[in-house]
């Protein structure tokens, strides 16, 4: 066996890293049959909402004067004020430029014409699949609403073109707004009550079920609230616990948890304007282990949640942590997250999931976070020499691929 040494550890780490197919286990993307909801190019990429919050910090307009322009021209003023005006340093704005250098276009231009002249000659299969292989990622997770109408009829017609495009059945209508959810239920045929008389249960039961059958999702999902408890006299806890967690038990159909949303702090920003909030870590304990015999994929929004998150993973096996999900997805926190996870989970955790709301994103998401991982990884393994162990690159790559794929193939069952 042919053993590491301490001064190629960095570039053996890297490539491992690198070379690693990942599965990119939540995203907000949709396979090229799903437009609209397909978002892609460079007047998507521009305005993606994380670059809207920060044009309101350098940009004296008003959010209805953003909301009245249309796409070409809001990202033509998210240029100029983000790119020209002033240096792209932000975790977002930076992704912007690693996706054009990434298509050898130039970042520094002065407006968008090239970029645009370059993106409207793509045809769309071939530039999804293309942008898959630049970011390396092998398959990926869509966020499903059932109650969609774009995504009824790619369901009912077959599913994704791209069979690399997995579902999630998302549930935050049915866990969020139970109001709402009711009268679409109602209105899909289901015999549901707002006070849960009658059939409700078994009616909401029977939406998963055939919903389940339809998207053969790999998880079933839900963003919590930060001031999100369990168990408490909600309809939520109601749900969760008579419907959801049995027919995800029942259909071996993990059910993931991403907590700490304060959604619409500033509602004049749309999806820019939702915050973080601190949540509740014994909650999630709650949940594992009323329920042994579910798995749980668990990420939190706070910051100061996550080493309470890996506390809880090391006393229950059924939870899974992943990501830095959103105001996370930064490569100083990421590195912090990472970094403590790795020392009290090993290798046993879901370091990343992009988040990506644009095909193009992967790109510059996973480019960002393998330099990370790959910086961590190569800390913790010189620790590991210094202790006195041999390591090789086997071993590394054995490692690289749990977190990058393996456990989430292991965690869904996914062949
Ligand atoms: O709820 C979610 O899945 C969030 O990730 C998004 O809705 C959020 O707006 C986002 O894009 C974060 O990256
Ligand atoms: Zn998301």
């Amino acid at each position: 066996m042919e053993y590491i040494q301490t001064e190629n550890l960095r570039n053996e780490v890297e490539q491992s890293v690198l070379a690693a197919p990942v599965i990119d286990i939540h995203t907000h993307l949709f396979a090229p049959n799903f437009e609209p909801l397909a978002l892609w190019g460079i007047d998507e990429v521009v305005t993606y909402h994380y670059l809207i919050a920060e044009l309101f910090r350098s940009w004296n307009g008003t959010p209805e004067q953003f909301w009245a322009m249309s796409k070409t021209q809001q990202a033509d003023l998210i240029w100029n004020v983000l790119f020209v005006r002033n240096t792209p340093l932000s975790e977002a704005c930076r992704g912007v430029v690693a996706v054009l250098t990434a298509f050898g276009l130039d970042s520094s231009a002065p407006d968008l014409r090239e970029a645009r002249e370059f993106f409207s000659r793509q045809t769309p299969d071939e530039h999804f699949e293309n942008v898959l292989r630049i970011a390396n990622v092998s398959e990926l997770v869509m966020t499903n609403d059932p109650f969609n109408k774009t995504e009824q009829r790619v369901w009912s017609e077959g599913g994704p073109s791209n069979p690399k495009f997995r579902a999630a059945l998302r549930m935050d209508p049915l866990l969020n707004d139970w109001p709402l959810a009711v009268e679409k239920l109602s209105a899909g045929g289901y015999e549901v009550h707002q006070d849960f008389s009658g059939r409700t249960v078994k009616e909401v039961r029977r939406f998963l079920d055939e919903w389940i059958e339809l998207m053969r999702p790999l998880y079933m999902a839900v963003s919590l609230p930060w001031d999100f408890r369990y168990p408490d006299d909600s309809t939520r806890t109601k749900l969760l616990r008579e419907a959801i967690l049995p027919a995800s038990r029942e259909q071996k159909v993990p059910f993931a948890m991403m907590i700490g949303v304060a959604r619409a702090v500033n509602p004049l920003l749309g999806d820019a304007g939702d915050a973080v909030g601190h949540s509740d870590i014994r909650s999630v304990e709650y949940v594992c282990r009323e329920n042994p015999d579910n798995r749980f994929l668990v990420t939190l929004l706070s910051r100061e949640n996550q080493h309470e998150l890996c506390v809880a993973a090391r006393k229950f096996g059924n939870l899974m942590p992943f990501g830095c999900w959103w105001f996370l997805n930064n490569p100083s926190i990421i590195a912090e997250i990472t970094c403590e996870r790795v020392e009290m989970l090993g290798a046993s955790f879901i370091p990343q999931h992009s988040d990506a709301r644009i095909l193009e994103q992967v790109i510059y998401k996973w480019k960002h976070s393998r330099r990370v991982i790959a910086d961590v990884l190569h800390a913790s393994y010189l620790e590991l020499l210094h202790d006195g162990r041999r390591l090789s690159r086997a071993e590394i790559d054995r490692d690289v691929a749990r977190l990058l794929s393996g456990n989430f193939r292991e965690w869904v069952g996914l062949t």
